[in-house]
């Protein structure tokens, strides 16, 4: 059909196309029309549900046509593209950056004003697009940005979950979770109904003999599920780049109905065949830092690859290259391991039905795949046992198998009667029942491995990943220290501070060269300017207040210190060490005199982050913060001195709320175990201080923006391990502080001690893994000097202003560009307007 149009005639189409809005006016128009015509409905009864979806019409409209061009631009120049593969994209709201991303939120705010509408109530009306659990997905969305920003040719490729994460309620102190339906009405994703992939499962593979005498394997029966893919526009910045992230559904492929069943009277099974494709796409998994090895969620892995591979192959194919120029064409990412099928899946189509050598296949999958690990935790490593990777992909085990045999096959050879290393390195693990390894496949696939900050980075090298080093020699092995966007995250979160900012760094230009920030350095000791920097902090910190009073009837001073925790909540993140210094910090007061008190620096702790659902301990710390707060919030002794404030369903809009207003943010995890944190680098970019450990990304943080404008506390991840090892097999006591807040809690000043018993015994009686007691100490000493600082408030401001212009470094434009280079070989595509 594409064919059929004469050229001409398609130029002429796209002259005459109607053009978008460029003011408030034509703006105002595109949104009457939305409410009357799609929308359906008049003016007069047009309320901030429909101004929003006019709205985001309006900007939907204008990025269509950026994001056809930028395909065709894309397609027509034929570069090399970047494929992002992630089973997470915690994208957030999309209005908001859309319209910053096009420039045009002054006309977008001035018309809706004509029409009696606030825009923030109108930004407000739209929910997050929540699919992704904390920090892995949201680096994929910051990566998203980035990407189009620069002009890089790329694409996102994941699931559309019709659940994303959770929507965490807090009753009675307890998490609930409440299932998160977004779709209702979403604006920003096109079903594309016409682009389908047959996804294949089960099954059984055969031998053939071909033509040419040799044998192939032939992979046959099972079920067939389709894929219907689901486009998102993904607008760069000041750019009229506009990339695509590709999501996609799952459904059955026989249509609506098996007719056949359907005519047979067996109506109900078809519609539960029907039910039962849907699954796959249906639910994210809500654990962060874990594997739990679920049937389905290996289904949903294999689906997305699958769909996925099956889509960047057939765009190659249209290029008519050779398959050696593959890998010159496609850069394939790896987040996490959740995709590492994909490596299996490129050597099947090589192999089996493009058929090209072993050999040769080969080269063009591990010249394509580069892989990046988040973590070290033993728990989230991925392991699938081989039975169930037999049952759902017969054909893929053999390749696994395969794939194995020639790495341990060099292996033998560098390491000649190591079978020790073999063991360790065999992508295989010889327990019972057998499992695949997925990040030794992941290694073996790939040209090259990343961890996500210098510190992290290090560690896999000398432990999990130690034997691959040997293996392959150190070069493949490498760092990209993560970042974030700056848009979003100073921006869109942060409005007047981003303004104030750009008044002293020669405009916006910092918001695509965040080493600009450094022009602010020499603003620092400017008194006029220091007061105009703390004044929108406040404002900032105000409106947090009012939210807090919203949602929790709370009344929380805006001049006390704000001492912000928001994460997912996991022992090793520490939450627990962070309550019970707020306990700590509590029995000091009451044990003071009035008087005494009457000095003290009002405080307010704020928590929040959601448990996955099946991690006990986790919601056990959620319900000593909400125990803790009842008592403090209500003790009037302590009045404005403490106030302790869970936060329910944190969640990317209201991080963009939270960390614009933070004095110091937590990032406390217990050293070696955060891979990089991405949160940190938002709240000093957003002019806040941090305490915490010498760990991730906190390190290099500490590197750029000096010592003294960080407060650090606890053991070095050098020492954890001799810690570990003395608490099992050496004596292990108590810090004595630490025992006092024990013996509150366990005399029932929070409500029943029980309900807290396993925290304390995970301390005290089994090991403290996580450092607490070895750190208490050092982390309560840090808070001190943290408000003697905070007293000075002159000092406090120099230290954030010097700080963000500091943090140049930590933007996802940087990261960006170091994949770029280092991993990818990719050149952006410069748009010629
Ligand atoms: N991360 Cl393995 C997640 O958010 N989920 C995961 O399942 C794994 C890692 C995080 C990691 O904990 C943070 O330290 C990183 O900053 C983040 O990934 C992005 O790299």
């Amino acid at each position: 059909v594409e064919a059929s149009i004469p050229e001409p005639q398609r130029a002429a189409w796209s002259r005459n196309q109607i053009q978008s809005f460029t003011d408030k006016d034509g703006f105002e128009k595109e949104v009457v029309r939305h409410v009357e015509t799609t929308l359906a409905r008049s003016m007069f009864n047009c309320d901030e549900s429909a101004a929003y979806s006019a709205t985001s019409l309006a900007f939907r409209d204008r990025l269509i046509k950026d994001w056809n061009k930028t395909q065709q631009r894309q397609t027509y120049r034929d570069t090399k593209r970047v494929y992002y593969l992630s089973l997470e994209f915690l994208m957030g709201r999309a209005l908001d950056n859309a319209m910053l991303n096009v420039g045009l939120k002054d006309a977008a705010k001035g018309g809706l004003a004509d029409l009696g509408f606030r825009i923030e109530d109108i930004i407000g009306q739209e929910h997050d697009a929540a699919l992704g659990n904390g920090g892995l997905g949201r680096l994929a969305a910051c990566f998203l940005d980035s990407l189009a920003s620069l002009n890089y040719p790329a694409w996102g490729y994941g699931l559309r979950y019709r659940y994303g994460i959770f929507k965490q309620e807090i009753i009675d102190g307890y998490q609930v979770e409440v299932p998160d339906y977004w779709l209702d009405f979403n604006p920003w994703e096109f079903p594309r109904h016409d682009v389908t992939v047959d996804i294949q499962f089960f099954g059984h593979v055969s031998k053939t003999t071909k033509d040419d005498g040799k044998t192939a394997a032939i992979w046959e029966g099972g079920e067939i599920v389709q894929a219907v893919a689901y486009d998102v526009p993904i607008p760069g910045y000041d750019t009229p780049t506009t990339n695509n992230l590709r999501l996609w559904s799952s459904k059955a492929s026989g249509g609506e109905f098996d007719f056949q069943k359907f005519n047979n009277g067996d109506y109900e099974s078809s519609v539960a065949e029907q039910q039962r494709a849907e699954t796959i796409s249906a639910v994210l998994y809500p654990n962060d830092n874990l594997e739990r090895g679920k049937e389905l969620r290996l289904k949903q892995q294999y689906f997305w690859v699958a769909a996925s591979l099956y889509d960047i192959v057939r765009r190659f194919k249209k290029s008519k290259r050779g398959w050696n120029e593959f890998a010159d064409q496609v850069a394939i990412q790896l987040n996490d391991t959740h995709p590492t099928l994909a490596i299996v899946e490129l050597q099947r189509i090589l192999l089996d039905i493009e058929g090209l050598e072993w050999d040769v296949a080969w080269d063009i999958v591990t010249k394509t795949f580069g892989y990046t690990n988040h973590t070290v935790l033993p728990e989230a490593l991925e392991k699938w046992p081989v039975g169930l990777v037999q049952y759902l992909l017969p054909r893929h085990l053999q390749i696994i198998y395969d794939i194995n045999l020639y790495f341990l096959q060099t292996v033998e050879k560098a390491f000649p009667k190591d079978r020790d290393m073999l063991t360790r390195v065999s992508i295989i693990e010889e327990s019972q029942p057998k499992m695949v390894r997925m990040a030794h496949l992941a290694i073996v696939g790939s040209h090259k491995v990343n961890g996500v900050a210098e510190l992290h980075s290090d560690l896999i090298k000398t432990t999990i990943f130690k034997d691959f080093v040997e293996v392959y020699g150190p070069d493949k092995f490498t760092n990209v220290t993560n970042g974030i966007t700056p848009r979003r995250w100073l921006h869109q979160a942060n409005p007047r501070l981003s303004e104030l900012i750009a008044s002293k760094c020669g405009g916006n230009g910092f918001l695509k060269d965040l080493t600009q920030l450094n022009r602010l350095e020499a603003h620092a000791k400017d008194a006029a300017f220091r007061r105009e920097w703390a004044e929108i902090k406040y404002a900032n910190k105000v409106r947090l207040a009012k939210h807090i009073k919203n949602v929790t009837g709370v009344t929380v001073n805006p001049a006390a210190l704000f001492d912000v925790q928001v994460k997912r909540i996991h022992e090793y993140k520490r939450q627990q060490l962070n309550i019970f210094g707020v306990i700590h910090r509590y029995l000091t007061l009451k044990g003071m005199s009035v008087e005494e008190r009457k000095k003290q620096l009002p405080r307010v702790s704020v928590f929040g982050g959601k448990a996955a659902p099946g991690y006990w301990m986790a919601k056990q710390i959620i319900h000593l913060i909400n125990a803790v707060g009842s008592v403090i919030n209500k003790d009037e002794e302590i009045g404005d001195l403490l106030k302790v404030i869970f936060l329910e369903d944190y969640n990317v809009s209201k991080a963009e709320m939270i960390c614009p207003a933070s004095d110091l943010s937590e990032h406390i995890s217990t050293a070696g175990t955060e891979a990089s944190g991405t949160s940190n680098m938002k709240f000093v970019l957003n002019g806040g201080l941090i305490i915490g450990t010498c760990d991730g990304a906190n390190i290099e943080i500490t590197r750029e923006i000096g010592e003294s404008n960080i407060f650090l506390f606890g053991n070095l991840a050098e020492d954890v391990e001799d810690l570990r090892h003395a608490h099992n097999y050496g004596s292990h006591s108590i810090d004595s502080d630490l025992e006092k807040v024990f013996g509150t809690i366990e005399s029932g000043t929070f409500g029943t001690p029980h309900d807290f018993s396993a925290m304390i015994a995970a301390v005290r009686h089994h090991g403290d893994y996580y450092l607490v007691s070895d750190d208490f100490h050092s982390y309560m000493e840090t808070h001190r000097l943290v408000d003697e600082s905070y007293r000075n408030q002159d000092e406090w401001v120099s230290k954030c202003i010097t700080s963000v212009a500091r943090m140049g470094f930590f933007s996802s434009d940087r990261c960006i560009n170091e994949y770029a280079d280092g991993i990818w070989n990719v050149e952006p595509l410069v748009v010629q307007e």
